[in-house]
């Protein structure tokens, strides 16, 4: 399709995300659906610790139109709803976390657990299953150091399972660091990224924006 592959990248700080992606094991390219900046209040100043890029499947757009072409940008950002479709939507998502400052996996993959427990349990459909999973999650990123530049990679895939990667730079590694079969989890960490308490109001912002343009396409574009 003409107009994900013009579509431009994202540049958070000095991050590139670039317009489309090809994740490990898949056979297409996902395109970006939008990018944006990972803060936190730290004592009145907002220090920027991570950037987000979400990339979706080409058939995303048909299958979020049905719903939200015709919407503006405003009443997709106000919408809960639009931002779980993305979630949940029949197509696979591949999130990249890109580190501005350096992290340690155990802060980043407590910070992101935290979320996702938060999050199941407001669903009320946190099990011990899940914990379990958790566990499995923390220990995937215990002893690893992620400086500036490193990012996490995030795939979900059709079947729900997370296939989780790690990246010295922005690129795709060769292989995978491990593969969570969990069916909740992905969507847990995309939910905790960009669903109704999302972390990162830039990435809905930006997702709103992209998928609108994509959605409505000018006529002479
Ligand atoms: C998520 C996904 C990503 C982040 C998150 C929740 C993230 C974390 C950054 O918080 C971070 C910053 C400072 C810390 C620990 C983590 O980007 O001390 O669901």
């Amino acid at each position: 399709m003409a107009i994900l592959q013009s579509s431009a990248g994202v540049q958070v700080e000095s991050i590139v995300f670039p317009p489309s992606v090809k994740p490990l094991g898949a056979t297409n390219t996902f395109f970006l659906g939008g990018a944006g900046v990972r803060g936190i209040d730290i004592e009145g100043t907002f220090v920027k610790f991570t950037g987000h890029g979400v990339y979706l499947e080409d058939k995303a757009i048909s299958s979020l139109a049905i719903k939200w072409k015709g919407k503006s940008v405003e009443e997709l950002m106000d919408s809960d709803e639009f931002y779980r479709d993305i979630v949940i939507g029949p197509f696979e998502k591949f999130a990249r976390v890109t580190m501005i400052l350096p992290l340690t996996g155990k802060q980043f993959s407590e910070k992101v657990s935290e979320n996702c427990v938060a999050i199941w349990k407001s669903f009320g459909i946190y099990t011990e299953a899940d914990a379990k999973t958790i566990d499995e999650f923390l220990e995937i990123f215990k002893d690893q150091n992620f400086p500036p530049g490193s990012s996490f990679l995030f795939k979900i895939l059709l079947d729900k399972s997370l296939m989780i990667s790690f990246s010295k730079d922005g690129g795709i590694p060769e292989a995978a660091e491990a593969v969570i079969e969990n069916e909740k989890l992905g969507e847990a960490i995309l939910e905790s990224m960009i669903g109704k308490h999302g972390v990162s109001p830039a990435t809905k912002q930006s997702l709103a924006s992209r998928l609108f343009d994509l959605m409505n396409p000018k006529p002479n574009n």
